[in-house]
């Protein structure tokens, strides 16, 4: 057997985090990630399971001040985006949040860049008064949140399942997504896919 089609029975441990799906990174937003509208459908396949079970769904966003560090007006890599309270920022409204959803916003402060859902917030905190162990990251970019954030979560010791049919790269060079997804199974993360899990 190739590749390894194992059941993943979902458990009371597990929590689904969900990275950046926002106006800004999908068709139509000022840093539109190519095919980003993608990951919609089958993260509301995954959110539909762990919400059949109560477990806990995080939203990660990218929610930067006006004048950001990271925009090219101020020296930064990438367009104006992503800024707190405007329509670019909200998350996707075919992306079915249930209502419990946690938020995690990242980025906020002028000065700092952060791509990692870990990265100056208090996710781990969150995972760790929920008694999560094993997290399920998806969503965008492959190459910068999912990357980072699935990154932190090795090395604070969580398992981690990487959803390869719910993210997608910028690819700013073309191979970037591909080189990601080799780091996080590198790192230690196992890459599945909705067929996988057993809710
Ligand atoms: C991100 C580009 C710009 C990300 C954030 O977290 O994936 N990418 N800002
Ligand atoms: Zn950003």
């Amino acid at each position: 057997m190739t590749a390894n089609s194992q059941k993943i029975p979902l458990t009371s441990k597990d929590a689904l985090l969900i990275a950046d799906v926002q106006n800004d990174f999908l068709a139509g937003g000022s840093l539109a990630v190519p095919r980003g509208d993608e990951v919609i459908e089958p993260l509301n396949a995954y959110i539909e399971c762990f919400r059949r079970l109560g477990l806990p769904i995080f939203a990660i966003r990218d929610w930067h001040p006006r004048g950001h560090c990271s925009f090219i007006e101020q020296g930064g890599p990438w367009p104006a985006h992503c800024i707190a309270e405007t329509r670019g920022a909200a998350f996707a409204a075919s992306l079915k949040l249930p209502p419990d959803v946690q938020i995690v916003s990242k980025a906020t402060r002028t000065d700092t860049e952060a791509y990692s859902g870990f990265s100056g917030t208090d996710l781990h905190d969150r995972l760790r008064q929920r008694d999560v162990e094993t997290v399920f990251v998806g969503g965008l970019a492959t190459d910068y949140c999912v990357l980072n954030t699935v990154r932190d979560a090795l090395a604070f010791g969580f398992r981690v399942y990487v959803l390869g049919d719910a993210i997608r790269a910028v690819n700013l060079r073309s191979e970037d997504g591909e080189k990601a997804i080799s780091e996080m199974v590198r790192l230690g993360a196992r890459l599945i896919s909705q067929d996988r899990i057993v809710v």
